[in-house]
């Protein structure tokens, strides 16, 4: 049995060049682990909150040196001593500590960095890749796959430059397409995507995530080009692939009605519903998420079952990973798929919690990351970990994001190298 002999935060900068925290903990065996967290831009009014320093005179208020300093002085002297696999001891002493239901006495950024650290160490003091260790530990998968990825490919909404309403548009792969298969397919759009943009003189800068931004008068038009970029490459998008949308809806909510630039006079819940009926007959839309307000349940009910059948309803800020929300929309069929972002929560046990719903309730996940990213692969690892349905780690390009692809990559060699299809270790 290993011991954590201590737990270290500091404050490091996210891909977007904003604070978050990053977290180092050591134990007896000499096994060190680091590990940090993102940080979100379109933060659901529901989401445990992200504590920042609100100091206007250090980095405008961002800074977190008041969540380090909790990790530092108040909440690792708690931790230190204990065996890093009983992560839900560890994880409820942290919920106990903080005391408040949305985290907001010491903040879901520091139980999360020091939650993920003793995920990793315990991964590590069995001497098991953390994928492996987390399939073993919580049981919610019988085999390891990798997520079908969900590639993002144009930004709008917040994480763009003030053309597109919709947040992102994403490109995913048909079941035929293996993970590799997916890759090549994820690149060769999106690389030609930048071709035809430029050709069409659509200036191409690129949105917080990576995926572009391009200069359109309408959402609809962005479809035009993706079908357009998709003739231009071996990929067929009725075959090979199809269309997701991330509309982050409550960005352009106010007082019932939603108001993007397709036309002139903002839709009623109804008249978005038929929108979204017209992108999924004219261009296989069947994913999408937030496309409703938070509160707007009554729309959020219609779409899951005028389109649920065929169309996956992701709740991300509506839901978020959080039980009593989660637990609701199943009750009432408010939507049908759940994405998981563990630090809308504050602790991977609480995270897990909200997975089993989702999985005995037959529904599928989506494991995400956030517009604040670091290098960390660690989502990568959790989402194959719990046999998660759908990966969602942005467009393939970018450090932060590429990290991601990159160990999903490792982690798909290792587990035709090095695993059976029932996920015990082959013999060497
Ligand atoms: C989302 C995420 C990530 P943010 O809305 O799904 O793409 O964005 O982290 O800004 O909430
Ligand atoms: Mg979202």
């Amino acid at each position: 049995m290993a011991i954590i002999q201590g737990i270290y935060a500091r404050e490091i900068l996210d891909s977007r060049g904003w604070p978050t925290i990053e977290c180092t903990l050591w134990m007896d065996t000499g096994g060190i682990v680091a590990t940090s967290v993102p940080t979100g831009t379109s933060i659901g009014k529901y989401e445990a909150l992200e504590l920042r320093d609100k100091d206007p005179n250090r980095m405008l208020g961002k800074g977190v040196l008041t969540a380090v300093n909790y990790i530092n002085t108040y909440i690792a002297p708690q931790i230190v001593g204990k065996d890093p696999t009983n992560q839900e001891e560890i994880d409820n002493i942290m919920i106990k500590l903080d005391g408040t239901a949305n985290k907001s006495k010491l903040g879901a950024n520091s139980l999360l960095a020091i939650s993920q650290a003793v995920l990793k160490a315990g991964a590590l003091s069995q001497n098991m890749p953390l994928y492996y260790y987390v399939m073993q530990k919580y049981q919610l998968t019988q085999t390891m796959a990798i997520p079908t990825c969900i590639y993002t490919v144009v930004n709008g909404g917040e994480h763009g430059a003030n053309n597109l309403d919709i947040q992102e548009f994403q490109v995913i792969p048909a079941s035929h397409l293996s993970f590799e298969g997916s890759l090549d397919m994820a690149v060769t759009i999106f690389q030609k995507l930048e071709e035809v943009l430029i050709l069409k003189g659509a200036i191409h800068s690129i949105g917080l995530v990576g995926g572009f931004t391009p200069n359109l008068y309408s959402n609809s038009d962005v479809f035009e080009i993706m079908v357009e970029t998709i003739k231009a490459t071996p990929y067929t998008f009725t075959q090979d692939l199809f269309f997701g949308i991330d509309v982050a809806a409550e960005q352009f909510y106010n007082n019932g009605r939603y108001t993007i630039k397709d036309r002139s006079q903002p839709y009623s819940g109804e008249e978005l519903l038929a929108y979204y009926k017209k992108l999924r007959d004219m261009y296989n839309v069947f994913y999408l998420e937030d496309p409703y307000q938070e509160d707007d349940l009554k729309m959020w009910q219609a779409v899951t079952n005028e389109i649920g059948e065929t169309t996956k309803i992701v709740g991300d800020s509506f839901l978020a990973t959080n039980k009593a929300k989660l637990e609701n929309a199943i009750a009432n069929k408010l939507c049908n798929t759940l994405l998981v972002k563990p630090n809308q929560v504050g602790t991977i046990t609480e995270t897990i919690d909200v997975i089993k719903v989702a999985k005995a309730a037959g529904w599928q996940i989506v494991m995400s990351h956030r517009s604040g990213e670091t290098n960390d692969d660690f989502i990568a690892d959790l989402a194959v970990g719990v046999g998660a349905d759908y990966a969602k780690f942005g467009p393939t390009n970018r450090g932060e994001r590429t990290a991601k692809y990159n160990r999903l990559a490792q982690i798909n060699f290792e587990l035709a190298q090095h695993y059976q299809q029932d996920a015990t270790p082959a013999q060497s």
